[in-house]
């Protein structure tokens, strides 16, 4: 009788902004570990989401989207992703069935093809959004960029995935698992990643505060958390956790934006924002956000080591 040998290892999701990298990551981890928005360059940091299954564990490192920088932020975050790629056992290019080819696609093939030996799997996203003639067209025009850019052997594998509907998305996990080395697990059994609590109660808040903002604001907006403290004379049955947390913009015009007429946007937020940290930390707490101008803090290398990039 043989036994199935265990697998574990590293898959880092790299793409363009706005591909679907982080929702496949909450999808293939079960749980929401990254935000998720309609709105391009939401992740700011590499997270990592693991997958349990019997015989293999993955880590998937979710990454920020590469896209022609125009600020110090932007050259940072591709920066970061170039870093991650060197560190992992396979990567998972995304790229959305419902858009053409770019020449940013382009560009980023011929950066994954500097990687010596790293299995690339191309994986493409959101197929719900096309119909089947679509998904084949898209389907041979990425298998068709692979043999272009990267040369005869092509992409690893090639995958339709929709995270949206769950279709395929257990395949996924099943091609990576297959690029990944024999190895024991890597991280505790039930660990479903190693963010911080605090960053991502600061995710959750600039998630909800992103909903429904437009033009620079997604860019403009940071969030950090300043303090998480237990609020005193409790009993043990029925905590309340005292939650501050700063929202920096660059501008005063985005402040008021974000605060909206009488305080009504802030709210808004705050409410959005609280279910879902409940919901992560299991109790209950109250949200205190503060709004804070840090000008032009996308430019200035000072303010973003301050703001944590
Ligand atoms: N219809 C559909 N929409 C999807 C799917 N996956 C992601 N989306 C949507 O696409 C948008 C971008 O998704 P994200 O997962 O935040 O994209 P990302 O690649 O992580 O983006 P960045 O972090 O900005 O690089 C969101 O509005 C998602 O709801 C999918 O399978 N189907
Ligand atoms: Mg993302």
């Amino acid at each position: 009788m043989s036994e199935q040998k265990h697998r574990a290892g590293f898959v880092s999701l790299v793409g363009r902004p706005n591909a679907g990298k982080s929702t496949l990551t909450n999808a293939l981890v079960g749980q929401k570990v990254a935000i998720t928005s309609s709105k391009p360059q939401t992740t700011r940091h590499t997270i990592r989401g693991i997958v349990h299954r019997e015989n293999s564990q993955l880590i998937l490192v979710d990454t920020p989207g590469l896209h022609r920088p125009r600020t110090l932020l932007g050259q940072r975050l591709n920066d970061l992703v170039a870093d991650t790629l060197a560190e992992v056992d396979a990567i998972g290019f995304c790229i959305p069935a419902n858009e053409p080819i770019g020449p940013g696609d382009k560009f980023i093939t011929s950066q994954l093809s500097r990687l010596q030996r790293k299995p690339l799997i191309a994986v493409v996203t959101k197929t719900d959004l096309v119909d089947r003639a679509a998904l084949t067209r898209q389907l041979m025009a990425v298998v068709a960029l692979g043999e272009e850019v990267l040369g005869e052997q092509g992409w690893a594998d090639v995958v339709p995935v929709s995270a949206a509907d769950g279709f395929q998305v257990e395949t996924v996990g099943d091609v990576f698992v297959s690029h990944m080395p024999e190895s024991p697990a890597l991280y505790p059994d039930g660990a479903l990643t190693d963010e911080p609590e605090a960053v991502m109660v600061a995710e959750l808040v600039r998630e909800a505060a992103l909903e429904g903002v437009r033009d620079e604001m997604p860019h403009s907006l940071a969030v950090v958390v300043d303090e998480i403290v237990p609020r005193e004379g409790r009993s043990a049955d029925n905590q309340l956790l005292d939650v501050r947390v700063n929202l920096f913009v660059e501008r005063s015009s985005q402040k008021a934006i974000i605060i909206g007429k009488g305080g009504a946007r802030l709210r808004e937020v705050g409410t959005n924002a609280r279910q879902s940290i409940e919901a992560l930390l299991g109790t209950r707490i109250y949200l205190d956000l503060h709004v804070k101008i840090a000008k032009d803090w996308q430019r200035d290398p000072k303010q973003l080591v301050r703001l944590g990039f």
